[in-house]
């Protein structure tokens, strides 16, 4: 099945640039992906095709008007739900790829300048956000949204990358440290286990990294998953790695 992705913006070479190379690309050429980017300006009616407008009330810069975005939103291309994409929205995560890899399709509306008109707010099915900063417009925030989505159709990853991606929807901690060739750089060397031709070794020491590393840059992420577990915990000693265990509050880590 192909995923029907419309996107809607003032800049359709800039979408259609990225969408032709990477992961993307591949993508669209197996037939899991078709994207159509509309021009916002070809849905104007004035000769200047304005899409922008001062705001009542006055203060600085200018709003996206609702009319050309109205009339390209009643174009027979558009899929909904209608995502409007703005820092207002709520912050894009994961699960929401997954959620929208799982849809016929979807539309993506691009802000630019200060941001919409209150009721083009009130048109989309919802708003989203790619995190907390401002960009100069959607267009960034819609190539993340398409990608991190894509990428999770069946058939566009390998089956090794797509393994990968559900053991971190399942456990929702962070990659454990990877290496390649040289074994040793510059004092550096590669852990003696993945040497070691033990596979369930080699496991429990990934996963002990996996433990370690969220716990150490992510404690967000632990909590959110409600602690880690008695046996997660032993692993850790074995390896150990009773230090980071100790920094924390164990009461509030143990599940
Ligand atoms: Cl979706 N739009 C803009 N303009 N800025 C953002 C954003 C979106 N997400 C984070 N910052």
């Amino acid at each position: 099945m192909t995923l029907r992705v419309t996107v809607v913006t003032i800049f359709p070479k800039l979408i259609e640039q990225y969408l032709n190379s990477s992961v993307l690309g591949r993508a669209t050429q197996r037939a899991l992906l078709d994207v159509t980017v509309l021009d916002l300006r070809s849905y104007t009616d004035d000769p200047r095709r304005s899409i922008d407008d001062s705001p009542y009330g006055g203060g600085p810069g200018m709003l996206m008007m609702p009319e050309p975005v109205f009339r390209a939103l009643a174009d027979p291309h558009v899929v909904r739900p209608t995502i409007g994409l703005s820092p207002i929205g709520a912050t894009f995560r994961q699960s929401d790829a997954v959620a929208l890899s799982q849809l016929d399709g979807f539309t993506l509306l691009c802000g630019r300048y200060e941001g919409f008109d209150a009721r083009i707010e009130e048109a989309c099915d919802r708003l989203i956000s790619i995190g907390d900063f401002v960009l100069a417009g959607g267009e960034l925030a819609a190539l993340v949204v398409i990608e991190a989505t894509a990428r999770l159709l069946n058939g566009v990853l390998g089956n090794e990358e797509s393994a990968r991606e559900e053991s971190f929807a399942m456990d929702r901690l962070l990659e454990h440290p990877q290496y390649t060739r040289p074994r040793v750089l510059g004092g550096h060397e590669v852990p003696e286990v993945l040497l070691s031709g033990d596979h369930e070794e080699v496991d429990r020491w990934r996963y002990a990294q996996r433990l370690l590393r969220t716990l150490e840059r992510r404690p967000d992420l632990i909590e959110a998953r409600g602690g880690i577990s008695r046996e997660e915990v032993e692993l850790l000693h074995r390896y150990g790695y009773d230090e980071v265990l100790q920094t924390m509050n164990k009461e509030r880590f143990e599940r």
